[in-house]
């Protein structure tokens, strides 16, 4: 068996040379996921893109032509559309430059560093003098911009952060934003070899630690946690916090003496917390009509947080929301008041069940990667702007204390990312989708991107190629031969980009005369010569073998314990080097959905808003179970958990009767900005007022109106709106829609079959 290595897990497999023949999880993996399953059953699966295609309105009628996302696909040969794809470049960079190329790209493709497609992508437009890039990440584009102001470098923070070994050993509370979801827990960018999922929770809770978890859905805590259920209304986790702050003040049970040593600006927070401007006291009683948490178990909890060490951990999901900064920042200084910073097993973590990789102690050394060159073009915008940006060229808008412009797009180049399953409002996207001249998707699969292409080329699955891979702060380097040859005509992203680059004339630059095998060498002798170790196989030992482990610098890593020993010496990053409760900086920028200090906004949509009446549940549009985002939806194990062929929504029994639904059926969701299609699951595991819909179907538009999603993903009824003016993130994570029963007749589905083709 040959070990290869997924976002999702590293697997074992034989195969025939054509088809993956027996695949098992990869044998020192502890928790095995059942994801794996997803792989063999999709890699010929009729939505394979066979061959390079173009969308024949494009090919009859040039860049800009119309009909993207509705029109059918013409195959071309490999020479064609690099020919084609080569003589558009060169007029889009000759007539345009580089500042009207998005080359973004975002998206998570495959694990493997070589193959990785943004890397190839962003080389490949950077030797052609550069172009529009994106910052920041669906994921945590809200904290990424927060935290270097208050606390630290969030990438920092996510390698340094405490040892689940740590917390496991020391740790007496855990209060869990957000959760600590095993399913999130699944999964690590670039790849996962242990799953320590619920193994860590287990140990802590037998050794005596209370967790408590604070969510609308109880699954978001492993049951081996026997977790104290908190189910605060969704957006309002602000409010339970700054409670939670105002007990700790008023009953003088915060830790002052940290907070003098460590912090600034309490002053000025206290003053908010007691009401002193606004005549608000921000005690249980306040924070009970917002949160529906009853009051006497905020306040016996803030005491329990003062009474023991305290690990405070704030979900990633919880910052993709309007006004997400405040609850990370709350939960900043929570951990702050009580004093537990830089103690083992006390303090602040940040998705500690968002991502396998945070609380693993990072590893000594990064893997080979490959380089990407000089961007020469300044101009970039926060990730979940894509949307404004193609709609409004020109336009200016703020971001963290800048003022920007969007510039004027003409060519889009997406590779290893899929935009219509992964933005917000999705028949807005359409709109924005349509403005540029041409659009360029390399993907495995017939997508929903694919399918609002001009130009779209076949790319590898990582099993068809040789590459090697380890994920963020995950010990083992595996090496990942092919597994099987490529199916159809799909190569990989590099080749691809080789033979376009060769074509304009910039061959040498982007490839340096190496085959892909030889990046492979080259890249690892490199890393190799540079590590100075005898211990790490050469590269012939290592592609020979079954990967080997890394060494990692501290096993038993407390984040801030340095600066908590010497403050003075292991200043912050942060302006004034402490922990910012109150920020001179954000402050400045005068933004009124950010202020100095963290606060309570009221979102605009949650179940305290007058829409609510109009749209009573709360849509929770979290991370799928089944599948990584929106990757291999067509295999076994996605889709072993559809109903009727379209995505599950979960309703609490109460809901789902007061609107005579029956588990099993067809419903219709729908707001003001769409309407999708879901088969109802019915679990008291969310609670009344949420349906819970994960995102990750395939986007499959009604022909006749893009805003209705035949086949479930939740996207369609998202606000495509900011988290705030500081962080310009993603907010998909919750939105409000009604569900009603779905009498017509079910619509076929389209993403399940290749688009029309010519
Ligand atoms: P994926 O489905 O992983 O989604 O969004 P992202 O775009 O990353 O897309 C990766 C694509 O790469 C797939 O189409 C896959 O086929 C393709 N691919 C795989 N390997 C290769 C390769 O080697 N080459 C090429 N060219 N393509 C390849 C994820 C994003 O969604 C993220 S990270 C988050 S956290 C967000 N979460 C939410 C959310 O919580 N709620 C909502 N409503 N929306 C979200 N969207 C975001």
């Amino acid at each position: 068996m040959t070990t290869h290595l997924t976002h999702w897990g590293a697997f074992e497999a034989v195969s025939d040379g054509e088809r993956l023949t027996r695949v098992r999880p990869w044998r020192g993996d502890p928790e095995p996921m059942p994801l794996i399953e997803n792989v063999a059953s999709a890699q010929h699966h009729p939505t394979r893109i066979f061959q390079p295609y173009v969308r024949r309105g494009w090919l009859e009628q040039g860049p800009g032509a119309p009909g993207r996302g509705a029109d059918s696909y013409v195959p071309v040969s490999w020479e064609r559309a690099t020919d084609l794809l080569a003589g558009e470049l060169r007029r889009v960079y000759g007539e345009f430059g580089p500042e009207a190329v998005y080359g973004g790209s975002y998206g998570w493709a495959s694990a493997g560093r070589f193959h990785h497609a943004q890397s190839q992508v962003h080389r490949f437009l950077n030797c052609l003098g550069g172009y529009v890039r994106h910052v920041n990440s669906y994921s945590m584009g809200t904290s990424t911009v927060l935290l270097p102001h208050v606390l630290a470098d969030l990438y920092w923070l996510l390698q340094q952060g405490t040892s689940k070994s740590v917390l496991v050993e020391h740790t007496e509370l855990v209060v869990a934003f957000g959760g600590l979801s095993p399913k999130n827990s699944a999964v690590t960018p670039g790849g996962v070899s242990r799953h320590h999922a619920r193994g860590w929770i287990a140990a802590a809770r037998a050794r005596g630690c209370r967790f408590v978890s604070v969510s609308p859905l109880r699954d978001d805590m492993p049951e081996e946690a026997q977790a104290e259920w908190i189910a605060p209304r969704p957006g309002s986790d602000a409010a339970l916090m700054l409670a939670l702050a105002q007990v700790l003040d008023a009953e003088g049970l915060a830790d002052t003496d940290f907070l003098d040593r460590y912090t600034v600006g309490f002053d000025r927070f206290a003053r908010y917390l007691r009401g002193a401007d606004d005549g608000v006291v921000k005690d249980p009683d306040w924070a009970a009509a917002i949160t529906g948490v009853p009051a006497g178990r905020i306040r016996e909890l803030a005491r329990e947080m003062a009474a023991a060490r305290t690990f405070v951990t704030v979900s990633w999901s919880l910052q993709r929301a309007e006004h997400g900064e405040q609850p990370v920042w709350l939960g900043v200084v929570l951990a702050a008041m009580v004093g537990g910073i830089g103690v083992p097993g006390g303090g602040f973590g940040h998705g500690y069940g968002s991502t396998s990789s945070v609380g693993e102690p990072a590893r000594q050394v990064s893997v080979p990667r490959l380089p990407q060159g000089e961007n020469p073009v300044q101009t970039f915008i926060p990730v979940a702007r894509v949307a404004d940006m193609l709609l409004d060229p020109g336009a200016e808008y703020d971001y963290d204390g800048r003022r920007l412009v969007y510039p004027d797009i003409r060519l889009v180049y997406w590779c290893g990312g899929n935009p219509f399953h992964h933005h917000q409002n999705l028949a807005r996207l359409r709109e924005a989708f349509a403005r540029p001249d041409t659009i360029v998707v390399h993907d495995p699969f017939w997508t929903s991107t694919a399918r609002h292409a001009d130009i779209v080329l076949p790319s590898t699955m990582s099993v068809e190629r040789d590459d090697y891979g380890a994920g963020d702060n995950d010990r083992m380097f595996f090496p990942m031969p092919a597994l099987t040859r490529p199916h159809g005509q799909a190569r990989d992203d590099y080749s691809i980009l080789a033979g376009v680059a060769e074509k304009l004339g910039i061959g040498k630059e982007f490839t340096e005369g190496r085959t892909a095998a030889e990046w492979l060498r080259h890249l690892y002798d490199q890393w190799h010569g540079g590590l100075g170790h005898t211990d790490v196989p050469d590269f012939e030992e290592f592609w020979a073998g079954e990967g080997f482990e890394l060494g990692v610098t501290d096993a038993e890593q407390v984040v801030f314990a340095d600066f908590r020993a010497d403050p003075e010496a292991h200043p912050l990053s942060t302006p004034s080097g402490r922990i910012e409760i109150f920020s001179e900086t954000i402050d400045g920028f005068g933004y009124a959905d950010c202020p100095g200090h963290p606060v309570w906004i009221e979102p605009q949509e949650w179940l305290g808003s007058s829409a609510a009446q109009r749209f009573p549940l709360q849509l929770i549009a979290n991370q799928p179970h089944t599948k990584l985002h929106s990757q291999l939806d067509v295999g076994a194990h996605s889709q072993s958990v559809k109903v009727a062929g379209r995505e599950p929504v979960r309703l609490h029994p109460d809901e789902a009767a007061a609107r005579g639904l029956n588990a099993g059926e067809v419903v219709r969701i729908f707001n003001d900005r769409g309407s999708c299609l879901a088969g109802l699951v019915v679990s008291d595991a969310v609670q009344p007022g949420i349906a819970q819909l994960s995102t990750g179907a395939w986007y499959d538009p009604d022909p006749a109106d893009a805003s209705f999603c035949r086949h479930g993903n939740p996207n369609v009824l998202t606000a495509d709106r900011p988290s705030s003016m500081l962080s310009q993130g993603c907010t998909g994570q919750l939105s409000l829609v009604q569900i009603e029963p779905y009498r017509e007749p079910l619509p076929e589905l389209s993403v399940s079959v290749p688009p029309p083709t010519v």
